[in-house]
């Protein structure tokens, strides 16, 4: 079945919306906009299911036992974790906690992720909250190598990576003087050495203007505020250096050639409120030179600001009108602009308008001619700005020349020619630029394609984030689930194949072919280097610092008496003896917040005051022997 036009509820809406948003001031538009949401929900019928039945024989079909072709790692939002699916399924396989705490792993409550989180001087976590937009991996030679995944923090400005062998958080930095880091990607190739064809940085955009530093100066003057575009190194994931930029950046992107990093930027007007931010017709999308920034680096040429150390280049317009030097590349964009996306066969990159109705193609061999002197003005580097629906977002990829753009106002997806639209733009008054326009449900957000942001763009699927699912799912209370929509764009016309749930709130992910993904499923006792050996496994006591070091093997652990006094700091290590692919215990202690799971030849530990005299039973958590239940010991605290 078609899923188009058998709404007319939601027709109506759409059509109110579309009328708020062009009919008035664009402040007024977005009024609008917000009115029509709240209003649609009235509208819409809450028990029966809308537009988009997929078609017999569903494309999504994984059946039992089989396994999927893809997996999906997307963001989760103010969740603060990342999340695997298996596609075209939409099975949830796993959540990869990040800046949140999870009890289910112990993340935020064992020393190892207390480490990577970041803690007081009282050993309490830093944060216990965030705020994952992004997520992007690692690549070699254009497309990705399975090594790494990187994920922001939108609202601690914190950078994760995540190991792709154990899908697990390794390491975190926040990024010095930056409030609202939003776009990630990493680099695809060095921009000098061409032989180093695989990630060894990633870009960070800051989308927040604060006071550079941030300690109470200029609260009054927000004209005296700044925003930077940071690199970290892949590997050491130390901040390399920044760049101070007029403007905002919101979404990041990279050139296959790694010589440019760009980001858009939806308030170049440098404004503090929302009229400010909307006032000029058009914005930009910053172009990085990475080789010219890590030279003038080299050189000294940077400035620090307040306590840090990262060096900090001026890539402000005024400072780089001379494209014989400059560094940053503004290139005029459709109004208040949202996202920046790479074609597959490296050409262009595409920012889509948001509160303009188009999408601006950029050519980067013409950003490329601009810092050469060859081009007149960054503007003259756009090759194509078609005209695609009301409140485009983001773009993906099929890697045979069409583009797929997320219509937020217009609850569509749009389907369109990428040479067409550089044909019309030329002048070809025939060229036929938008291919199909489909209805997604409702009101999408990102979209990616399967491996669509790699040279091996494969065309297959489409996945749909929208922000309102309404009438999809049965409800569930005053919040619903978001649904993530799965498009096969392998045909002539787009076919919707399926509707899956979304706990609130993901933004972007990737769509990662299997046989990329290598996983490790027993890990290396002597990586752990606090492993507990039979030997010195047991209670010993340092004053009142007591080491308590236990192995479990199902059903038991290795002690089945622990004894400390009330007072105690204690440090329980846990190694899990077992060696059987995924035999994995838990630790739990009531009373003492304890709570966390060795998986097999794993080691973790805790460290917590037995301010509690009494006896607790220590006991397994995850399910892994007949005699699961029984798997406990007594932790008794003398007073
Ligand atoms: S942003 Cu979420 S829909 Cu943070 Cu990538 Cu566009
Ligand atoms: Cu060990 Cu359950
Ligand atoms: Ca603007």
């Amino acid at each position: 079945m078609d899923s188009s036009k058998d709404d007319s509820k939601d027709e109506a809406h759409i059509t109110a919306s579309r009328r708020g948003f062009l009919g008035r001031s664009a402040a007024m538009g977005l009024v609008g906009v917000s009115l029509g949401l709240a209003g649609c929900k009235e509208d819409a019928p809450a028990k029966t299911a809308s537009a988009g039945a997929p078609a017999k024989g569903a494309a999504n079909e994984v059946a039992p036992g089989q396994l999927d072709d893809y997996y999906a790692f997307t963001s989760a939002g103010h969740g603060g974790e990342a999340r695997v699916i298996g596609l075209p399924s939409g099975r949830t396989l796993k959540r990869i906690p990040v800046f949140n705490i999870d009890c289910m792993v112990g993340w935020g409550i064992t020393n190892e992720s207390k480490a990577i989180m970041g803690t007081k001087a009282d050993g309490s976590l830093k944060y216990i909250t965030g705020d994952t937009h992004h997520v992007h991996a690692s690549y070699k030679d254009g497309t990705y190598d399975g090594r790494f995944m990187w994920v922001n923090d939108k609202i601690h400005s914190r950078l994760a990576r995540i190991r792709m062998d154990t899908m697990e958080c390794d390491k975190i930095v926040q990024l010095p003087n930056v409030m609202g880091f939003h776009g990630i990607f990493p680099d695809k190739c060095d921009p000098v050495d061409a032989k180093i064809n695989y990630t060894t940085r990633v870009f960070c955009g800051g989308e927040f203007s604060i006071p550079l530093p941030n300690d109470g100066r200029d609260l009054d003057d927000p004209s005296k505020w700044g925003a930077l575009f940071s690199c970290v190194d892949a590997s050491t994931m130390e901040v390399r250096w920044q760049v101070r930029v007029d403007g905002n950046m919101d979404l990041v992107a990279t050139s296959y050639d790694g010589k440019f990093a760009a980001s858009n930027q939806y308030n170049t007007e440098n404004a503090a409120d929302l009229a400010g931010m909307m006032a000029a017709e058009r914005d930009a999308c910053v172009f990085f030179h990475v080789a010219r920034i890590e030279q003038l680096v080299k050189a000294g040429k940077f400035t620090t600001i307040g306590a840090s150390k990262v060096p900090v280049v001026d890539g402000r317009k005024a400072a780089n009108a001379d494209p014989a030097t400059a560094v940053t590349c503004y290139v005029p964009v459709g109004k208040n602009p949202h996202g920046v996306n790479a074609s597959p066969d490296g050409k262009y990159f595409v920012c889509s308008g948001k509160l303009s109705p188009t999408a601006t193609v950029i050519d980067l061999s013409l950003v490329a001619q601009w810092y050469e002197g060859k081009l007149k003005q960054p503007r003259d580097a756009v090759v194509a700005e078609p005209e695609i629906g009301l409140g485009p977002l983001h773009t993906a990829f099929d890697g045979k020349g069409n583009a797929y753009t997320s219509l937020f106002l217009d609850s569509q997806c749009v389907k369109w020619n990428v040479a067409a639209a550089i044909a019309q733009f030329k002048g070809d008054k025939n060229a036929k630029v938008i291919i199909e326009k489909m209805d997604v449900q409702y009101q999408p957000g990102h979209n990616y394609a399967s491996m669509g942001e790699t040279k091996e763009a494969d065309g297959k699927y489409l996945n749909s984030g929208n922000k309102f699912s309404k009438d999809r799912f049965l409800p569930v209370g005053p919040l619903h689930p978001e649904t993530e929509q799965l498009i096969d764009i392998s045909g002539a016309k787009m076919r919707l194949v399926a509707d899956h749930t979304a706990y609130s709130e993901p933004h972007d992910g990737i769509i990662v072919r299997r046989d990329i993904v290598k996983t490790r499923q027993i890990y290396t006792m002597e990586d752990f280097p606090n492993h507990v050996t039979p030997d010195n496994a047991g209670v010993t006591r340092h004053g009142n610092k007591v080491q308590v070091r236990l192995m479990s093997q199902a059903p038991a652990y290795s002690m089945p008496i622990i004894k400390v006094k009330k007072g105690d700091e204690v440090t329980l290590t846990l190694t899990n003896y077992d060696k059987v692919e995924d035999l994995t215990h838990g630790c739990a202690l009531p009373t003492y917040n304890i709570n966390f799971i060795v998986n097999p030849q794993e080691t973790k530990s805790v460290t917590f005051k037995a301010d509690h005299a009494g006896a607790y039973w220590l006991y397994c958590t995850h399910f892994c022997h007949a005699l699961h239940l029984e798997m406990r010991s007594r932790f008794l605290v003398e007073a």
